[in-house]
């Protein structure tokens, strides 16, 4: 699905800001009919919870409601018009004025409708956005929703952030031409100093197709003619980890000479493959250093916000990495842009995580204490498949076309133990490798299974793994787990020969909290742990990465295990450096500048 933009035969309005906001209620059944009850506002983008000093409001299980007028403007008469929701988590149901026109499921992914027949240009109307935040046993993520004896519907699930829910992106009114673009597939290869640009473009409503890129200076360095075809770049200009470099594709409808419609797209010329035990971009090997992230600030929750986008890739830059993972949803568009513009390279995870009651917060056993019940064996059914390939679907097709993305996750710690999950995952596999053949494939395996227990990682194409060796398996003794870490990838290694990436491995730290000895929770033992898996890693071939949990101290819900969230950051939730990330930019900037 193309990101909106302006262009000559385009427009864009962003409807971001306050709108008026309500919880659903039993006397207003119809909300989208009138204006909203109550005084309540909320701003878009960000998650609900966290704005009002209401707990009815923050532990609210169902629909709530967003509402604000819209003017189309007066120009657009005659043109296509398209509201477009960049996230709505985790379903959606937008009205205009009395008439629904869209709903989808799936909290973090956008969605649109064409709403030319029911707006005029010069005309306002009543916009009215359902959102949902109810998780059952075939949504992705999965949950349980319980009604107590008082009434009140309580959530549980399995997934150790918060589910934060709302408007968390941006919300967009643009024009088309009737005739327009609607979508553009992008592939590239090498041969030599030549980049190959396999395009293709369709065209609703039919017509001609010209295409043209251009360099970053302008020039155009290649055209073509045809919905389909390839561009040849000489002495190309590689997009590269650190590097990046991106050209513009400049696609044209036309009729005749005449442009009917006009849309760009950024193209970063690069290959991804995986080789042997290695994983190679533009034929080089590379190691991943980084980060699991997640979108996650106070007050706005989930919701996008750009000074942070800037800050956090800043401290990327800063503490040497080269690279994180969208645990455990995708992102907002907005950081995949500034992925691609900033050589950082992603590893898109699509919102499937918790997909297994046998584990909550990195706690085995944890999910049946909490009762856990919906993600068992029986989870792994039809309804959960048919939603898991959409989140596989709309992902890809939402960017499939960003350099900065080499490789598609398509769950994080999933029950791979059960004999169920070997068919539910074969499937999941051969679907998505349907969708994009030029990335490899991955899922991220959880310590309960490891190689002779999971059943998934014959599947993938790189073994990526989540390791807690001194946290929640033998927290407080470096040396035994130093043994059991290493003797676990040499399993690996001996077993599949396959490159592999430690996705996850921390250990959550209050900031301040010190001890000469080996303490967990002391910025101490932060450091001491990492640098210990550090020297494992260093010491097996088929390492290709390291990406630390997490980035940033974070949100979540579970209950007595967490104080005020997940403490694994290295920065804390505002940002400030814990002592580990010193140790980790001595590391990284060597390992980048290579020393
Ligand atoms: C892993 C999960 C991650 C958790 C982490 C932890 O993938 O979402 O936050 O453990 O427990 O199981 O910190």
């Amino acid at each position: 699905m193309l990101k909106p933009q302006t262009s000559a035969t385009r427009e864009l309005v962003n409807l971001d800001g306050i709108w008026s906001f309500a919880l659903e209620s039993a006397d207003v059944p119809e909300p989208w009919t009138g204006a909203l009850p109550g005084p309540l506002d909320a701003p878009v983008p960000a998650s609900y919870n966290d704005l009002f000093a209401d707990p009815e409001i923050r532990n609210h299980v169902g629909w709530v409601w967003y509402q604000r007028s819209v003017r189309v403007p007066r120009g657009w008469a005659g043109e296509r018009i398209v509201i477009r929701l960049d996230s709505a988590t985790h379903e959606g149901a937008v009205y205009v004025n009395d008439t629904l026109v869209v709903s989808h499921e799936g909290g973090y992914l956008p969605f649109e409708a064409d709403i030319t027949d029911v707006v005029s240009a010069g005309e306002e109307f009543r916009l009215t956005v359902g959102v949902n935040n109810q998780l059952t046993a075939s949504t992705i993520p999965p949950g349980t929703v319980k009604t107590l004896p008082d009434g009140r519907k309580q959530q549980t699930y399995m997934h150790d952030f918060y589910n934060y829910a709302g408007l968390h992106r941006s919300v967009w009114l643009y024009s088309t031409p009737a005739i327009h673009v609607e979508d553009v597939t992008v592939v590239t290869r090498l041969d030599g100093a030549t980049g190959l640009v396999d395009y293709s473009v369709s065209v609703a409503g039919g017509s001609d197709v010209r295409v043209a890129l251009r360099d970053e200076d302008g020039e155009v360095v290649a055209t073509g003619a045809g919905a389909a075809g390839t561009l040849e770049v000489a002495d190309v200009r590689l997009w590269k980890p650190g590097a990046a470099y991106l050209y513009s594709l400049e696609i044209e409808a036309v009729d005749g000479e005449a442009v009917v419609d006009a849309y760009a797209l950024n193209v970063g010329i690069r290959t991804v493959e995986v080789k042997g035990n290695q994983f190679l971009i533009n034929g080089e090997p590379f190691y991943f250093t980084g980060f699991g992230k997640h979108e996650d600030i106070a007050v706005q929750g989930k919701g996008h916000n750009d000074a942070y986008l800037v800050h956090d890739f800043q401290l990327i830059d800063w503490i040497g990495a080269n690279s994180f993972r969208t645990s455990h949803y995708p992102y907002a568009e907005e950081v995949m842009d500034y992925a691609d513009r900033h050589g950082i390279v992603v590893i898109d995870e699509t919102a499937a995580v918790g997909l297994n009651a046998k584990i909550s917060g990195g706690i085995a056993d944890f999910g049946a204490m909490m009762g856990g019940e919906a993600q068992g064996e029986e989870g792994f059914g039809e309804a959960m498949a048919t939603a898991h390939k959409r989140e596989i679907r709309e992902l890809i097709a939402r960017d499939k076309n960003h350099p900065s993305v080499v490789m598609w996750s398509i769950a994080n710690e999933p029950d791979t133990m059960a004999d169920i999950t070997e068919g539910y995952f074969e499937e999941m596999f051969a679907y998505a490798r349907t969708l994009d053949t030029s990335r490899p494939y991955t899922f991220v395996n959880v310590m309960m299974a490891p190689p002779n227990v999971c059943k998934a990682s014959k599947f993938a194409d790189v073994l990526c793994l989540n390791r807690y060796y001194g946290w929640y398996l033998m927290g407080g003794d470096l040396t035994s787990a130093e043994q059991g870490l290493e003797a676990e990838l040499r399993g690996w290694e001996q077993m599949y020969g396959k490159p592999m990436i430690m996705t996850e491995y921390g250990a959550d730290t209050v900031a301040g909290y010190h001890s000469i000895w080996d303490q967990p929770w002391t910025e101490e033992y932060q450091v001491t742990m990492l640098e210990m898996y550090h020297r494992v890693f260093d010491r097996v071939d088929s390492m290709i990465g390291e990406q630390v949990w997490n980035f940033a101290d974070f949100q979540t819900s579970s209950g007595f295990f967490r104080v005020d969230g997940n403490k694994k950051g290295v920065f804390t939730r505002d940002r400030k450096p814990k002592a580990v990330a010193h140790s980790l930019r001595a590391r990284w900037t060597a390992l980048r500048d290579g020393k």
